[in-house]
């Protein structure tokens, strides 16, 4: 079955083009077999959040927004499951931000660092960063802290979808404001974060780019107060009491 053959009344509909893009993405070399199972884990989380975009997740949307247009050197890190799921919505996201796209991958490999590249060139990109590869993420071992010096290494504001924790906090450490976007609160990815936005990667990214064109043209004082405004540790906890909380429905989880 092909996305397009995927019938549109299906009451998991939405779940099965994301199964589908991710399945297509390991075919085509550029999600990893490890992002499968990384779906998966996602998906355990986006049931039991109600697979919808909670108000707290909203406002941390609303804040990345903020934090990426009043930014010197945004950068918009890429990996195999984003590439795969939101190809469209990341390039658009950083024409509406004016921000970098760097392919950074935590299972590098040189053949999927060039497909994932050419597919975002395919979807729309002009320039994307991650093959030079000539920084480092200090704290990091081996290829796991290869970044490009002009792109993620000098950048002053980062969002990193579907990361993993030990780079997620070695990013922090570096003091760049983190962006992390990830569907299990509780995660060391999350947590580690400045704006974690705890929603799927597929409802996200739109969301932040719907927000960027509303606060195009704010000025940087009123950008920088919707990021101080914002409280990370009352976003994850309002994302802990929907799972623990909240209405599981039975028949939504087929
Ligand atoms: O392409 P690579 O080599 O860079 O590898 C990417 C993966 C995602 C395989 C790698 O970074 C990894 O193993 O990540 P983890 O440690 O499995 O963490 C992924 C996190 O993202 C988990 O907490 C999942 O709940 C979350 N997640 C999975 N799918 C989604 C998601 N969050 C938001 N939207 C999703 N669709």
């Amino acid at each position: 079955m092909t996305e397009t053959e995927v019938p549109e009344d299906h009451p998991r509909y939405a779940s099965l083009v994301t199964r589908h893009r991710i399945e297509t993405g390991v075919d085509r070399g550029i999600t990893s077999r490890q992002g499968l199972i990384a779906q998966g884990r996602g998906e355990a989380f986006d049931y039991l959040l109600g697979e919808r975009t909670l108000q707290s997740a909203d406002a941390a949307e609303r804040a990345a927004a903020a934090a990426l247009l009043d930014a010197t050197d945004p950068v918009l890190s890429v990996n195999g499951n984003v590439a795969a799921l939101v190809p469209t919505a990341i390039v658009e996201l950083a024409d509406a931000v004016d921000a970098a796209l760097e392919v950074n991958l935590f299972n590098r490999t040189d053949e999927r660092m060039r497909a994932i590249a050419d597919h975002l060139r395919e979807h729309g990109a002009t320039e994307v960063k991650g093959l030079t590869g000539d920084g480092e993420i200090p704290g990091l071992s081996h290829a796991r802290g290869t970044v490009d010096a002009d792109g993620i290494g000098r950048a002053d504001v980062v969002v990193v979808p579907l990361e993993d924790g030990d780079r997620a906090e070695a990013l922090a450490a570096t003091g760049k404001t983190e962006i992390v976007v990830d569907l299990n609160p509780g995660s060391r990815s999350a947590q580690a974060a400045a704006i974690p936005i705890v929603d799927n990667v597929i409802r996200a990214v739109p969301n932040v780019t719907e927000h960027a064109h509303e606060l195009a043209g704010a000025e940087s004082s009123a950008l920088g107060a919707i990021v101080d405004e914002f409280d990370p540790d009352a976003a994850l906890d309002a994302a802990e009491a929907a799972i623990r909380d909240g209405d599981f429905e039975r028949t939504t989880n087929e």
